[in-house]
């Protein structure tokens, strides 16, 4: 049996999920997944690894699920909650899904599309409780499809076995010591491993407590940890960056209240993009916590860590987590000398196998001995990993989403009015980059709101660029390349 099931059994009456519409058992949790599970069965005797779409907002809903496709065998590939069409009929056709599941609120968006593509598709709210046995499941088996940006145009699906995320899971709970006493607030998209491993996994994994903000907002926030429940929080650089503008614009009163609340708090962790200094200390300031920076990639959950005890050093990301062997490596995969810049390469149980159905590019994510090339260009600085930056122009961070320059530029030029263009992220203290894009135009002009609508129907807003320009030509190298490095000067 899958271990998370397994250990959820044995926590059967404590508060497993706390979202806007109650409060969930462990017991509750392993009932409303098996009914999930049986619904999809429906008569068979496991679904074999087939792809199950789910398109639920974070919430007692969304882990019925996700548990409930994993018991019955599948691949649970969550669909993130704001994909317009176009990106969720590539994610339907790259990863060949048979069944979708949806919350009510979505069905008017994913009813058409199943239609089209002639699938089954079953709603959370679906009453019918059929019997049968559940499979056990192998943790050899593949468990989990997320889709992430690479240095090609379209995002490819990182499979993860079910002993990979267990090996995730477990590396976390030791390091940061999670007990079962913990309630954490998620406040994360539910389609990465921030919010799926780090924060829900490893508290179901502990018999502790996960409560939903289903969209993260500031004031919400500081609001449910008033509430004095919780003590756990993990975010990304981008959501310190709000709370704390957010507490700046608060009364006196109210920020003694929310200091004197965060000063209790057993760990609050940053991760996903670079935690700018000047944001852990403006919040060490604030709260008395000295945020725990951490590393890592869908395609390996969490790699390396600060200290739960010991020295978090600021502008660092720690050391390697247990069971997971770092190397630092040069262009041609040579490990360099200690203190020299390298790409940070990785192996362990953490580690994926592969892209769905892409072996070229799975092949050549490894190196030849099997390390995983991660791409971010580090060195080690007196014991604590340091990242420089990435080793691809064309991969853009935004408020912890990884973008590609290139899958925004084939957009672009599919635009009537868009002859050719250029994608860059420009450094911003906020956003970590802010995706920005300059257009060669084939007409004369081009109306920016209207352009701006028209990008909202073909990608998510996170990854719509935020500033334009308009060039009569883009900076290129001798060979006709565009050069990116020239075109952010532009931007200035
Ligand atoms: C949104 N906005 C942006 C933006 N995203 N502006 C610039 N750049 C961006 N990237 C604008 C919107 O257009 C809108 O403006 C306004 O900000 C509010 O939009 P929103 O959608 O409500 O934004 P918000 O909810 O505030 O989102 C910010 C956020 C979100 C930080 C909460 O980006 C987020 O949840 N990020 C987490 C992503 C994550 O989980 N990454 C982990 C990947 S896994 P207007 O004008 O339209 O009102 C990984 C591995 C690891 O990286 O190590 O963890
Ligand atoms: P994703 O592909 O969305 O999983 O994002 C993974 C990438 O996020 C990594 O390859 C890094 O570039 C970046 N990242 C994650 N954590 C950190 C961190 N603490 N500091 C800098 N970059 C980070």
């Amino acid at each position: 049996m899958l271990q998370l099931i397994e250990r959820a059994e044995g926590y059967a009456n404590r508060t497993a999920i706390v979202d806007a519409k109650g409060e969930y058992s462990y017991a509750t949790l392993l009932r409303a997944s098996k009914k999930i599970a049986r619904q999809l069965l429906d008569g068979q005797t496991d679904l074999k690894e087939a792809r199950i779409g789910f398109m639920v907002m974070p919430g007692f809903d969304y882990v019925k699920t996700q548990w409930g496709i994993w018991r019955a065998g599948g691949i649970a590939v969550p669909i993130c909650v704001t994909y317009p069409t176009p990106s969720i009929l590539y994610l339907i056709e790259d990863a060949q899904i048979s069944a979708l599941i949806c919350a009510p609120e979505f069905a008017e968006i994913l009813n058409p599309l199943a239609q089209a593509k002639g699938l089954t598709i079953l709603s959370t709210d679906d009453e019918y409780a059929p019997s049968g046995y559940l499979p056990d499941i192998d943790p050899a088996r593949r468990a989990m499809i997320l889709y992430t940006s690479g240095t090609t145009g379209n995002p490819k699906g990182v499979v993860s076995k079910h002993q990979a995320i267990e090996a995730q899971i477990q590396m976390l709970v030791k390091a940061w010591q999670w007990q079962s006493e913990d309630h954490i607030l998620n406040i994360l998209p539910l389609h990465h491993v921030h919010g799926i491993i780090n924060v829900l996994s490893c508290a179901l994994w502990s018999g502790a407590s996960n409560e939903f903000l289903p969209k993260f907002d500031a004031a919400g926030v500081f609001h449910k940890f008033l509430l004095g429940k919780i003590n756990l929080f993990m975010a990304v650089p981008t959501i310190y960056y709000k709370l704390i503008a957010h507490y700046e614009s608060m009364s006196e009163e109210e920020q003694q209240a929310v200091s004197a609340r965060l000063r209790q708090f057993r760990l609050m962790v940053s991760g996903s993009a670079a935690l700018p200094i000047s944001t852990l200390e403006r919040w060490r300031t604030i709260s008395g916590q000295t945020l725990l920076e951490r590393y890592g990639m869908t395609e390996m959950g969490m790699a390396i860590s600060n200290p739960y005890d010991g020295e978090r050093r600021p502008g660092h990301i720690g050391q390697a987590l247990p069971g997971v062997e770092i190397r630092i490596a040069d262009e041609s995969d040579k490990v360099v000398n200690v203190g020299d810049s390298g790409e940070i390469q990785v192996k362990g149980p953490n580690v994926f196998d592969e892209y769905w159905n892409k072996p070229e590019a799975t092949a050549g994510s490894f190196t030849e001995d099997g390390w995983f090339r991660t791409g971010d260009i580090a060195l080690m600085n007196e014991g604590s990993y340091r990242i420089l930056g990435r080793n691809s122009v064309d991969i853009i961070k935004s408020g912890g989403y990884k973008i590609s320059a290139l899958e925004i530029e084939e957009v672009l030029r599919r635009h009537p009015k868009i002859k050719d263009c250029g994608v860059i992220g420009i450094p911003d203290e906020e956003w970590g980059e802010v995706v920005a894009a300059s257009l060669v135009l084939a007409g004369e002009n081009i109306d920016f709101e209207a352009l701006k609508n028209w990008l909202r129907e073909q990608l998510p807003a996170y990854k719509t660029p935020r500033k334009f320009i308009v060039q009569d030509d883009l900076p290129r190298n001798a060979m006709g390349k565009v050069t990116k490095k020239a075109l952010l000067s532009h931007f200035e």
